[in-house]
């Protein structure tokens, strides 16, 4: 193994003893000498290399422009065709990130107490080695299990990096603050129900919208803000299309752009939304609206389902890989037949009913969400999600009457306990309405290219390595089985088993991503968990809230230091590294890094990651860095170097790439329709799959695990709010409002809040008040006001505005670099985390908690926080400190 090549790193090692804000300030020089120009410019020429942001999930193309080995300048690249050019404010804040005077710049050793916030210089060795020595100790005395990882969600292009070292490890708990709470629950409901991408624009999916040629009539945007979430891709995409006379609804209790243009704004109660799909299902349902040929044929709704084990009848269970084979109630003979994939023509199935099959109490799929959807009239949702009747109809109207078009659901439904529901709630309303793999629909298979995202490589080789009897220890999954998609340990059972050392106590954090207190649910709680802590180890661009709780930090690299590839419908693109400053690393290096020390030091499993007999040819790990790009790129016959010279490049003609009607199309193995990626290759409305799911971890796992307590549920269904603000409610007395968050476009995440130019744009966060709500509550417009719930009361300031439904409040997440040397740290002034609730009730499938739904109140505050900026001059301390790029840190393991 080689060791890591750093500039003279011998003479420069610093051994200061500091607090945070000083050991990473400007004051704290290198002395490094200009290395290499980036990218072989010239000193005096200017280059324009071609690279993609990462400062969100959206990958936008860039033009960074490079002179003297700086990056001057960003611009987009119109060449990308999701974003044609354009860039948002985060986008373009990439320079002040990359060169903020307060970037971690070297591995740092705290040398006081935990949270005294002193730290000491060490070098990349020291770190590996004092990180591999602790965590093979852990291992050896309390099991691999006592270490757990947790990583960025959205926007994170190293999320696979985390598991993969997990399993390498074998240690089952790894976790992020999305998972459960963001995406997942539309993967998996997409996955499990049709098998292809889930309908989320700002996760770079709806790829039909980017089609300048698309016939698409109608777009619902369910609690989802293009405008805000994916302003330079997504969100100009379905503004474009706006303009062309596209219709649009939107489903959102805040009045976004995108709801302020739309032909129907619905601002539902937040945490309803089932209740509303409901009455969407059974609207059309009713009317008999639905598209019937494909409900037919193509959906499993036909299929007599046993009502006692919720189980379909079948006649033959198939092992081959072709579908079982289901029975139909056919009404020519009066007799429940067998019908073989993918149809029997001689049959005329009945779609609703119940029937008695050899004594066996049957109903069709379709009956059983006739009579889920029952009890939900206009009237009732209206009741429950504080709308205008009339205008849910109108809703309906829009979406069914403008075929084709698609439902497009955010993350909003992800963030409370009715996650999972939400999810197969849409998947029913576009398949209901045939809205599935035609031109102008959102539900598509197009292929990918099989070089970007790395997730494939990175993760997948690794999971032979976690042993059955730690899988069985993750914790949380038992329960909620639908995180195994993912891999993930739920972050609330984390928690609980520090605190209470059931069903054993983890002792080591690895933690790599922002601000975990801005980001996970109820926050504060996490505090007595971090005291017990043996060791907690933090890598990130620059310190964050919970840099001060670490023992070591570690320096992460910026997104303009990095490299990857990068794929946008059908075309390839590269991140490329157009500069690189001090000792940062790139995480997925370091992760293989400390892969290998524990290896070196005997760990056998670790040893079995790097060992290609074992592993064959998908070794999880790699002796280069460019050996995992070259791999990545071998998807289409290239060297990452010839892969960077050729990009932008597609790897498709567009044609070709549109590949609509999947399902129809022939498998030339069976000669059959290709059908969805589900067991019976129909689109599975109704969900008999998850049963399975929650009484063994299948499709997820290849052995059985312990049940869950109870079994899920196949349809959707409605839970009203744990805290609820409905009359009767008691709770609802002293916390009156509902609080809501949401994105806005300046941050990600916890990111970005040290940028002088965006802050001087949002400095501090403010609450959306409704104006009936700010004279009944006494808070006037620009005021700052405390906000309260059961665990915690932070302050914000007032927006009293129309664009909030009364009853509810809205804010987003926020914390201070400012006050990070501070006994606060940064993140318990404006957080909304420290309101939100990480404790049950939770999804049953997902685990998920409340981060949005859930009661506050609010009053007068006597003024902002002690110690935070809100003048732009105070910004001026954070303006880039254009540091020299020096060599690249040496790529070998
Ligand atoms: N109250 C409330 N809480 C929320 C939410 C909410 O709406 N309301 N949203 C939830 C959601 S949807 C999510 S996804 C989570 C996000 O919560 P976290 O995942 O904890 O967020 P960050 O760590 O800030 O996100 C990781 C950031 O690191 C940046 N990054 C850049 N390069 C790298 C790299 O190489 N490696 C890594 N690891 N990171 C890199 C990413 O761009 C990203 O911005 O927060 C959740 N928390
Ligand atoms: N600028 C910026 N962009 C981001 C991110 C970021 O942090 N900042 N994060 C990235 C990530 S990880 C994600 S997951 C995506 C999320 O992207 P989107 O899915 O677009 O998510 P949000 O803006 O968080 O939430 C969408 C809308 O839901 C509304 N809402 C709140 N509660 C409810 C409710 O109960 N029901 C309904 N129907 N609507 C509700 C909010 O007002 C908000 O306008 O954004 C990504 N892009
Ligand atoms: S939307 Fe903005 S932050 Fe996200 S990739 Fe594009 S430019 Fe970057
Ligand atoms: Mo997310």
């Amino acid at each position: 193994m080689k060791q890591l090549v750093l500039n003279r790193r011998q003479f420069l090692k610093a051994t200061a003893v500091t607090g945070i804000a000083a050991a990473f300030s400007g004051s704290f020089k290198t002395g490094f000498t200009q290395g290499e120009a980036a990218q072989g410019a010239t000193a005096s020429e200017t280059k324009i290399v071609k690279t993609n942001c990462r400062a969100c999930v959206a990958n936008c193309g860039v033009l960074a422009h490079v002179k003297n080995g700086r990056v001057v300048k960003l611009e987009g690249n119109p060449e990308y065709p999701m974003s044609k050019g354009a860039l948002c404010a985060k986008g373009l804040a990439g320079i002040q990130a990359l060169y903020h005077p307060n970037r971690n710049k070297y591995p740092m050793i705290r040398v006081g107490k935990r949270g005294e916030n002193k730290w000491k210089r060490i070098s990349w060795d020291e770190a590996l080695d004092t990180i591999a020595k602790k965590l093979m100790e852990t291992r050896e005395k309390y099991g691999a299990e006592a270490v757990f990882a947790s990583t960025g969600g959205g926007g994170n292009p190293q999320f696979w990096s985390v598991p993969r070292f997990c399993n390498a490890f074998d240690t089952p708990n790894w976790f992020e603050p999305g998972c459960a709470q963001c995406y997942l629950p539309r993967t998996l409901a997409f996955g499990m129900m049709y098998g292809g991408a889930d309908t989320s624009i700002a996760d770079s999916n709806c790829l039909e919208i980017y089609d300048d040629e698309t016939p698409i009539k109608t777009l619902i945007l369910w609690g989802t803000d293009p405008s805000y979430s994916c302003p330079a891709g997504g969100g100009a995409a379905v503004a474009e299309l706006r303009a062309k006379g596209v219709k649009t609804v939107v489903i959102d209790p805040r009045l976004t752009p995108d709801a302020a243009k739309a032909d129907v704004w619905l601002p539902i109660r937040p945490g309803t939304d089932v209740a509303l799909m409901l009455a969407w299902t059974r609207y059309i349902l009713d009317k008999k609206i639905y598209d019937q040929e494909f409900v037919m044929k193509w959906t499993n709704l036909p299929y007599l389902v046993d009502v006692n084990t919720h189980m379909m009848l079948r006649v033959g269970e198939h092992h081959d890989g072709t579908p079982d084979t289901f029975m139909v109630w056919d009404t020519k003979t009066n007799s429940a037949q067998p019908v073989s994939y993918p149809w029997n023509d001689r049959l005329a199935p009945a779609l609703e009913g119940s029937f008695t099959v050899n004594g066996v109490e049957c109903k069709t799929g379709f009956q059983l969400l006739k009579e889920r959807a029952e009890a939900y009239t206009l009237e009732k949702a209206a009741e429950i999600c504080w709308l205008d009747v009339n205008k849910i109809e109108e809703a309906i109207r829009v979406y069914t009457q403008n075929a084709p078009g698609g439902i497009s659901l955010g993350v909003a439904t992800d963030q409370n306990p009715n996650s999972m529901q939400a999810a197969m709630g849409v998947v029913i309303l576009n398949s209901l309405m045939g809205n599935v793999e035609k031109p102008g629909t959102l539900m598509q298979r197009f292929p990918m290219s099989g070089v970007a995202p790395l997730f494939g490589y990175i993760v997948q080789p690794g999971i032979k390595l976690l042993s059955e009897g730690q899988l069985k220890k993750r914790l949380g999954t038992i329960e909620h089985k639908g995180l195994l998609q993912w891999w993930a340990a739920q972050p609330s059972a984390v928690l609980q088993a520090i605190l209470t050392g059931k069903p054993y106590k983890p002792r080591v954090w690895l933690e790599r991503s922002g601000n975990k207190f801005v980001t996970l649910g109820n926050s504060s709680s996490w505090i007595p968990a971090i005291e017990q802590l043996d060791f907690i180890v933090h890598m990130y661009m620059y310190p964050t809230s919970f840099s001060a709780y670490a023992d070591i930090l570690l320096p992460a690299q910026e997104w303009l230091e990095t490299e990857m590839p990068v794929e946008s419908c059908n075309m390839l693109f590269a991140r490329q590294a157009v500069t690189h400053l001090w000792e940062t690393m790139d995480e997925g290096l370091f992760w293989s890094k400390l892969a290998k020390r524990c290896a070196d030091m005997g760990h056998e499993n670790c040893k079995k990651a790097f060992d290609p007999e074992f592993m064959g040819k998908d070794l999880p790990y790699w002796d280069k860095w460019e050996d995992l790009l070259n791999k990545c790129t071998s998807a289409v016959n290239m060297k990452w170097e010839e892969y960077t010279q050729k990009i932008p490049f597609e790897f498709m003609p567009k044609k070709k790439w549109k590949n609509y009607y999947l399902y129809k199309q022939t498998d030339l193995k069976t000669g059959m329709p290709v059908g969805f990626g589900t067991p019976s290759k129909k689109l599975e409305i109704y969900l008999e799959s998850i049963i399975e799911l929650g009484r063994t971890g299948k499709p997820f796992t290849t052995y059985p695990l312990p049940p869950a307590s109870k079994d899920y549920d196949p349809l959707p269904y409605f839970a009203e709010p744990h805290e609820s603000p409905l009359e009767g409610s008691q709770l609802a007395k002293e916390f009156p409002l509902v609080m809501t968050n949401g994105r806005i476009p300046f941050f990600h995440h916890g990111t970005l809040r040290n940028v002088p130019w965006l802050r001087e744009i949002y400095p501090v966060p403010e609450i959306w008040i409704n104006p009936k709500d700010s004279v009944k509550y006494g808070v006037s417009h620009g005021e700052w006001v405390f906000v309260e719930s059961q665990r915690g009361k932070i302050r914000a300031k007032a927006n009293i505005t129309e664009g909030i439904r009364p009853g509810v409040v809205y804010m987003e997440r926020f914390w201070t670099p400012e006050t990070l040397d501070t006994d606060t740290h940064g993140w318990q002034e404006m957080n909304v985390n420290i309101l939100s609730k990480n404790d049950a009730p939770f999804n049953d499938v997902i685990g998920t908690y409340t981060l949005r739904g859930y009661l506050v109140k609010i009053s007068k505050a006597d003024g902002p926080p002690k110690g935070i900026w809100l003048k732009p001059e105070e910004f001026k301390k954070w303006l880039p400190e254009p540091s020299d790029p020096t060599p690249l840190v040496d790529k070998e393991v």
